[in-house]
Formats: structure tokens, sequence, C-alpha cells
């Protein structure tokens, strides 16, 4: 038990707020509530350190896809002018870095409890409050629950039989260990080509003695084209945040960029092509900015993929290679997209190589590797799972949260979550889940929709406090209008037509398929919280 740790026999801890993980979000929220409001404050974080998805996910290559200037708390203009990224999109190491300086400019660490995984959090309704507990038996009282718990948290390691048998080493990416993995003389079999495993391959290939990519669904990717940043444009930024914020409260996805107002149709098929090969020059998410139909037409959708997939065969010099590898079935952008450091190139390597499991799927782990269906067994010393998350609810469904009358979380979301602005569910008053599901969350850039989030959460407990309110929860119907809006503005765009993502929930076996982020656009997501504030917090329940 750390020296810190309030043990089961002592008397529980009483916060005004209790927030739950100390990453982007946690930090903020712990400065908004203790700093601005003045309230006492908990921070309970699992981790050894603060950092949530930066503190955990430590494998090679692991990198921002956001640029680094707009990935970034833009509520204080002093921190914005003292830090200076260093490349385009900044790595672990360097987020990491970025938010102990964070924890430590705002003074942050004396509120915030490190390895404290919380297990339960249970409202007391005859006392109005929820008690929190921890892996090693503190208990904590508050009034407020935050939950800070990112959406990308849960690892999700395949139950493949023979796991347990392999005689090699097995890691996750989102589970890495902080001395690192030594790839040197070894043979890797990775699972797994969504962003994590198109940023890892290609440094694993760097000191591997044979990498085995073993890929069931074909990805697209977008060069990266990561740069160490130039003193012009550091100046830039620095000079015109103003601005910058400007465009990210306005944009879709809160990247420093609007979509383009043009669609596919508008410009000539040549004009369409240098469009989308200036896109793939300058490299980066921009890339499906460049038309407004690209997300919601699939004929205009398909000009893009095609486009991405003729890049894919023309890097990849193994015919067969780039045909697995190009033959992706969803369109493009329905999946998130990732962007990649040489990440095709890396087939072209003596010491890569490729294994389709839409052909052979995995069999079983063996003690000595991966075997597939066609009866070959990969000879493997470490595999590394690129597996991806249970993403949204996993983190939250983790924790054992039970509201009123013994309602658990569970229960409450067995058909799938269903939440009022992804922010609070029935029957779990006081509790806020910053970036829940049902919120835009993943499909921006996270540190503004963050930002959003906990500045209407502090903005609403003020209120609360400031009229004697003791609880807030949703009413039901709004909960009802919100779910089916969050299904018509999924519906309304080609992202449910990749049926094996993750924002489906697809990749989490039992998982109920509902679409969870919301993909009504971040600005528009704003203005409908606003709105809902502005008119004494419409949709929910005081009392
Ligand atoms: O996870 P994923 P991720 N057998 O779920 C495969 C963010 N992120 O960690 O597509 C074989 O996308 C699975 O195959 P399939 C970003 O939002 C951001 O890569 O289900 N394969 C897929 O290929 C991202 O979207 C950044 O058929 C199995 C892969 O594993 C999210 O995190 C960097 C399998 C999982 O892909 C998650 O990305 C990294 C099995 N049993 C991540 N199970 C940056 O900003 C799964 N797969 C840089």
């Amino acid at each position: 038990m750390s020296p810190d740790a309030n043990p089961a026999s002592a008397p529980p801890r009483t916060v005004d707020a209790l927030v739950i993980g100390a990453g982007f979000a946690g930090l903020y929220q712990l400065h908004c509530l203790r700093d601005r409001l003045g309230l006492s404050v908990q921070v309970l974080e699992a981790g050894g350190g603060v950092g949530g998805t930066w503190y955990w996910n430590r494998y090679p290559g692991a990198r921002c896809d956001s640029e680094s200037h707009s990935y970034a708390y833009y509520f204080d203009e002093a921190l914005l002018q003292d830090w200076e990224w260093s490349e385009r999109y900044p790595g672990q190491a360097e987020i990491l870095r970025y938010l102990n300086h964070v924890a430590d400019r705002f003074d942050l660490r004396r509120n915030i409890r490190l390895n404290a995984r919380v297990t339960s959090a249970e409202y007391d309704a005859a006392g109005n409050r929820w008690r929190v507990r921890t892996e090693d038996g503190s208990h904590y009282v508050t009034t407020w629950l935050i939950t800070a718990v990112g959406c990308l948290s849960a690892a999700n390691v395949p139950n493949i039989p023979g796991r347990d048998d392999f005689a090699g080493q097995w890691y996750h990416t989102g589970q890495w260990p902080h001395e690192g993995v030594d790839f040197t003389g070894k043979r890797v079999g990775m699972v797994g080509t969504g962003s994590t495993g198109i940023q890892a391959a290609p440094v694993i290939a760097e000191t591997a003695t044979h990498l085995t990519v073993f890929q069931r669904t074909a990805n697209y990717s977008i060069p990266a084209r990561n740069a160490k940043l130039t003193d012009e444009f550091k100046a830039w930024a620095r000079a015109n945040t103003g601005e910058i914020r400007q465009v990210m409260h306005s944009s879709v996805n809160g990247h420093p960029w609007l979509v383009a107002e043009r669609k596919v149709g508008d410009v000539t098929p040549e004009e369409r092509e240098a469009i989308y090969q200036q896109g793939w020059d300058h490299g980066g998410l921009r890339f499906r900015a460049n038309f407004r139909d690209l997300l919601t037409d699939k004929a205009a959708n398909d000009t893009a993929a095609e486009f991405l997939r003729a890049q894919i065969r023309k890097v990849v010099k193994d015919p067969k290679t780039a045909a697995v590898l190009s033959d992706i079935d969803h369109p493009f952008a329905t999946k998130r997209p990732p962007i990649d450091s040489y990440y095709f190139e890396t087939f072209n390597r003596d010491n890569v190589s490729l294994v389709d499991l839409r052909e052979s799927p995995i069999e079983r782990i063996t003690p000595n590797g991966i075997l597939t269906s066609d009866g070959t067994e990969h000879p493997l010393d470490i595999i590394v799972f690129a597996t991806g998350f249970d993403a949204m609810t996993g983190p939250l469904l983790r924790m054992d949260i039970t509201g009123r009358d013994g309602l658990t979380l569970a229960e409450a979301w067995r058909e799938g979550p269903k939440t009022y602005l992804g922010l609070q569910v029935v029957r779990f008053p006081n509790l806020f889940t910053l970036t829940g599901p049902g919120s835009p969350s993943v499909l921006t850039n996270m540190p503004v929709c963050i930002e959003q989030h906990v500045e209407w959460v502090t903005g609403c407990i003020a209120h609360l406090r400031a009229n004697g309110v003791r609880t807030i929860e949703p009413a039901p119907d709004a909960v009802d209008r919100w779910v089916a809006h969050v299904n018509d503005a999924a519906n309304a765009t080609l992202m449910p037509q990749a049926g094996h993502s993750w924002y489906l929930g697809a990749n989490v076996p039992g998982k109920p398929r509902v679409f969870m982020p919301y993909a009504g656009g971040m600005a528009r997501y704003r203005a409908t919280c606003a709105d809902v504030a502005a008119r004494g917090y419409d949709g929910f329940v005081l009392g």
C-alpha cells in the first residue's frame, strides 16, 4: 500500500469532487475544480505517473497523429507561450514531458494519488454521495464524481488459444514495459494493423531479425511527413494562438484546419487527382478535409480510396504483398485513418513479411509461434499485440459503478451506452463521464474536446452550487432523444459501413454493436452543450 493510501480500516476521506484519471482530462479537471471553484478535489490514477494514454502507450514509434501545436491545452496563454514542441507530431516521450510539466506548473501533484486503481464507485442516495474504493482498499466519499479515464485505455488482448503456452514474450502495445523491449536478434510477430501497428512496424523492423505482420483487415494510411519544426513555424504558432484556437473550435474534428467547402464532383478528375497528390505529399489527417463529401457520399469516397490503394501499390514492390495490403474492404476514413512514417515501405525490407489472416486465420499460439489455418507455424520469439482497445465503454465498465437502486452501469448499458451529451447517465446522479460515449471524443483532436467537456462540467458544478442544487442527472426522454440523434448523426455518414470497427464495438467479442462517438461534429456539439447550459441545463433533472 502506498504511503498516502487510505486503508479500509480508516474512515473514508471526504472530498467535494473525485476525479478518476490523471491524463489530459483529469489534470485539467483538477485545476478547474480546485483552482477556479475552490473545491477539495482528489484525483485517483491507476498508473505510476500522470499522463494517461501517454503514460501507458510506450510502444516503439508511439507518436500522436494530431499536429503538436494543436495537441495541447489552450486554456492558458502563458503555458502556450512557454512550451516548445520539437516536431510536427509529438512523440510519446515529449507529450509525457508536457503533461508532467503541466502537473508541476499548476501544482497538481499534491491532489493526485498514483497507483490507485479504482475498483468500485457506488452512489449512496440517502447521503447523496459517491463511495469510491481503490484496489488497495482505500475509501473515499465525494459529492461529484468525474471519470477522466480516456476512451482507449482498456487493452484488448485477444483470447487466442495457446497464448499462455507461448515460450517467448508477448506484449500489448497499450501496456508497454517502461524499460522497453529489445528486439535485437529476435523474430517478432505483430498482430494488428490499426494506427498503433502501423506506427510500430517500421520501428520494430529496424532492429528485429525478422518481423512478421499478421494482418486481418487491410488499412489505408497516409504518410505523416513528420519533421523537426522550423523556428519560423514555432514563431508563427506562438503569434497566432488565438486564431488557431478559433479554427479548432469551429472545425468538425477540432483540428487546426477547416474541411473544404467543395465536393468531389465540383472538380475535374485531373484536378481531383492533383488535390489528392498534394494531400499525400503534405501528409497527415488533413487529407480527408480535401472535400466535404468524402464521409457522406460513397462515390466521392471511392475516388479517395482508389487513390490511396494506388499509392500502396506504387510503394510496395512485391505485387502479392501490395495486393494484400491494398485489398481494403471499407470506405476511406470509416475506421480511424492512421498516418504513418514509412509503413508501406517497411514491406520492401528483406526482414519483413506479411501474413494475410483473411486467407489463413490464426488457429492458435504454440510454444514456438503462431499457427495459421493453412498449417504454417510462424516461428517467433516475441509477439506484439497491436490489437487495440475495448474502446469508450471498456474503461468505464471495468470499474464497478453502481447508481441509484443498485443499478450497475453494466446493466444500464447492456444494449450499448446510453448517455445525455456523452456526459451523464440516467440514475447515476452527479457522475460526469468526460469524453464519454455519445460525445465527439475519438472523432476529434482529443485536447479540444477534453477542454470543452472539462469547462462545461466546471460551469455546471459552479451553477449547481451557486443555486443550492444537490443533484443533477439526465431526464430519460432527453437521453432517448440524444441517443437517437447520435445514431442519426452516425447514419448520415459512411462510418457505420465499416462493420468491424471499434467505433461500433465490433472488435470486442460480445460487445453490443452501437456506434459510440457523436459524429455530428465538434463545433455543433459545443454549441449544443452551451445551449443546454444557457437554458438552465435543459434535459437534466436538478434536485
Ligand atoms: O487499435 P485498432 P489501435 N486477430 O483497434 C487487429 C488511437 N491511436 O491500437 O481491423 C487478429 O484500430 C484489428 O483487425 P480488424 C486511434 O484512435 C492513436 O491500432 O479488427 N487481428 C486491427 O488491425 C486508433 O484508432 C494514435 O480486423 C486482430 C488491429 O488489431 C485507436 O487508438 C496511435 C485481432 C487493432 O486496431 C486504436 O488503434 C495509436 C485478432 N484477434 C492509436 N484483434 C495516434 O494518435 C484485433 N486485431 C498516433
